[in-house]
């Protein structure tokens, strides 16, 4: 079996990634603006001000998403564009950029995927402590409102945040992402209960609100453990460890501290365990709030990490091989994640997958005959996506597939240097051109798959 016939293939970006327009219409700050000021935070000194200008350009864009045969597109709204001091007064002519863009996907045949939140946090709600701060989920349930009032009678799907873990990590662990700072565990598991909060409010506010029925979910990145052999004895090593709090990488890193909360309602006891004397203060009903319904398991998929047995510490991580196959950004290519991510993740919370994100970053540039020429990134995508189709024949319920990125943009702290697109961007002059991965990947879509 193959793709079903109502797979969803899509593309994917985000508000400040790809908008620019920092400062037009009355957009208030996000931290990633503030944390682009901060000297040495980004490479080259690189920000998201003008980005692809999409914000200008968002009609030339659904176009081209339009000559790639799209189904849908994923975009993230940004909080501060449409609630300038992060709640109370909206700002209207926000609200009708992402009203204009919905119009324009839905005239061209492309289903929108609006993702509420995707890290550019308004800054004037980090001044008042952000997500430490207890009210934090009633600000998410405000700003997600907004959005709900001005899009739900056209919007039917959406994601509530894009991958949690990595920006309570990177922006409050390490401090290499926006807002930049490090906290203590205690600090992290009241952020990460927050945030988790944050996300069940929002998903109540949208089935109350809606004007049309709502698929939900939420696009968390996961680490997928992959056997290093096929045998019944490493399946189960594997499904193990991914399922597991370690010590190490605990909370911000552990799959079920986000994931079990979100669908069983509970946190896991291991990682009750290692949390023992630092946990914040519950509610009687937040695992209620925290585990509302949700219609598919969203998750973005880059690499997984291959795992073996080990006599000492029981598993290790396979070290890599020299000469191993790596993306511009030097990620290791591991195509395998895309069979074993869904179908464990599949197993143990039974909802249907949609990967909202998997690409790579390649060197690509614009060669003599004026085209980009990327077979790197067809292979990685062809590879990939084949894994995931083995989990569909095996009857894992897969819903779709977002590619990342629709365009190259702002990859963060990396500035503009990982391109990422099926399109390419010309930061100088905004010109686009569909890579060949962009050509290719409008016929695997036209095929629903079956050329790969
Ligand atoms: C993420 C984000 C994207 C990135 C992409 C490539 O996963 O970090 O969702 O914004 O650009 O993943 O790193």
């Amino acid at each position: 079996m193959g793709f079903k016939k109502d797979f969803i293939w899509g593309a994917a970006s985000s508000s400040y990634q790809i908008e620019g327009a920092w400062n037009e219409d009355g957009r208030g700050l996000s931290v990633w603006d503030v944390f682009c000021e901060k000297e040495g935070a980004v490479l080259n000194g690189e920000h998201g001000k003008v980005a692809c200008d999409h914000y200008h350009r968002f009609k030339d864009d659904v176009l081209v998403m339009k000559q790639m045969g799209l189904k849908a597109y994923r975009f993230s709204v940004s909080w501060p564009r449409v609630l300038p001091e992060g709640t109370g007064r909206i700002e209207s002519r926000g609200i009708d950029f992402y009203s204009s863009l919905v119009d324009e996907l839905l005239e061209a045949g492309i289903t929108p995927f609006p993702t509420l939140f995707h890290w550019d946090y308004p800054y004037e709600l980090f001044c008042r402590g952000g997500w430490l701060n207890d009210d934090s989920s009633e600000w998410f349930a405000e700003y997600t409102s907004a959005l709900v009032e001005a899009l739900s009678d056209r919007v039917e799907n959406w994601f509530t945040i894009n991958e949690p873990r990595i920006f309570v990590n990177l922006g409050h662990v390490t401090g290499t992402h926006a807002p930049g700072i490090k906290l203590s565990r205690r600090d992290i598991l009241r952020i990460i209960h927050n945030v988790l909060l944050s996300h069940g409010k929002s998903v109540k506010v949208i089935r109350d609100q809606a004007k049309t029925p709502s698929k939900i979910g939420i696009a968390p990145v996961c680490h997928v453990a992959i056997p290093h052999q096929e045998t019944a004895e490493n399946i189960e090593l594997a499904r193990k460890i991914m399922f597991s709090c370690q010590e190490s990488e605990f909370p911000d890193w552990s799959n079920t501290w986000w994931l079990d909360p979100l669908f069983f309602g509970s946190y896991p006891e291991d990682g009750l365990e290692l949390a023992q004397g630092l946990m914040p203060k519950m509610g009687p009903d937040d695992m209620k709030i925290i585990s509302q319904p949700l219609d598919f398991f969203a998750t973005n998929h880059y690499q997984g990490y291959v795992v073996e047995p080990d006599k000492v510490n029981g598993w290790n991580v396979k070290q890599p091989q020299t000469g191993q196959p790596l993306t511009a950004f030097s990620w290791p290519v591991v195509p395998e994640g895309l069979y074993w991510g869904p179908k464990f993740l599949y197993e143990r919370y039974g909802k249907p997958i949609v990967i909202t994100e998997n690409g790579m970053s390649n060197l690509d540039w614009v060669h003599s005959d004026g085209k980009v020429h990327d077979p790197q990134r067809i292979d990685y995508t062809r590879r990939y996506l084949l894994n995931y189709k083995r989990a569909a024949s095996e009857g894992v319920d897969l819903m779709g597939y977002f590619h990342w990125s629709i365009m190259d943009n702002f990859e963060w702290n990396q500035g503009y240097k990982e391109r990422f697109g099926m399109v390419y961007v010309d930061f100088q002059n905004q010109n686009r051109i569909i890579k060949d991965s962009g050509h290719w990947y409008r016929d695997v879509i036209a095929a629903n798959g079956e050329n790969l």
